[in-house]
């Protein structure tokens, strides 16, 4: 079975990934595995860029079929923030980031508090120098305190429209049957298929 590296240094992610590309015709493989221990580079102003990017970089440097994972919340309110930053929105933990997002949101009413999950996956392959990419969206409302303690990020925040609570307060079965990326994934799944 051909190998297929997973390049995400966030654990969280790591294993939804795992999960949805489940039985897929790969060895999945993680960055440990591969011996990566680098900062990749995320400096794209988009999400297909840096997916692009992460995907690049650890393909390169593995010689394996890659697939990375860039993703992001945007709150219609903040105009699109945290976006492609999410993950350094403010220095510190999720946490942070959680109440730093519910700090700018004080005294918003719900009507105002639209807000999507985006997840854009690329796939890249070093034996021909391509790359592919997918992209996967949520649709949700920010809630005005955390619910929930599964998932990770800003899960306990997303209240989810599709399945009507908090990612956080799903199980990891419920968010990997409408979250983004589980969207972005089940076209990429079918490619690696
Ligand atoms: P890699 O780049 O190593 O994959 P990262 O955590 O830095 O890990 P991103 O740059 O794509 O990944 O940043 C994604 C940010 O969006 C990060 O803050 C996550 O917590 C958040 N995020 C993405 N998907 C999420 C999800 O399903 N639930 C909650 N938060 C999510």
């Amino acid at each position: 079975m051909p190998k297929l590296l997973i390049a995400t240094k966030n654990k969280g992610k790591l294993i939804e990934i795992q999960n949805l590309l489940e039985n897929i015709p790969h060895q999945l493989v993680d960055l440990g595995d591969a011996g990566i221990t680098d900062d990749i580079p995320e400096t794209g102003a988009t999400f297909e860029e840096n997916a692009i990017q992460k995907a690049r970089f650890a393909g390169l440097k593995s010689g394996l079929l890659t697939l990375a994972d860039d993703s992001g919340l945007e709150i219609e309110y903040l105009e699109g923030r945290p976006g492609v930053k999410s993950a350094r929105y403010v220095p510190g933990t999720d946490n942070d980031r959680v109440n730093q997002v519910l700090k700018e949101l004080k005294g918003v009413p719900t009507e105002k508090r639209n807000a999507k999950f985006v997840a854009v996956v690329a796939l890249f392959d070093p034996r021909d120098n391509s790359v592919k990419t997918w992209r996967g969206e949520s649709l949700g409302t920010i809630a005005d305190v955390p619910r929930g303690s599964r998932g990770f990020g800003y899960d306990p925040i997303f209240y989810n429209f599709d399945i009507r609570k908090t990612n956080a307060q799903a199980t990891a079965r419920e968010k990997n049957q409408v979250s983004h990326r589980a969207r972005a994934l089940r076209q990429a799944r079918i490619f690696l298929e």
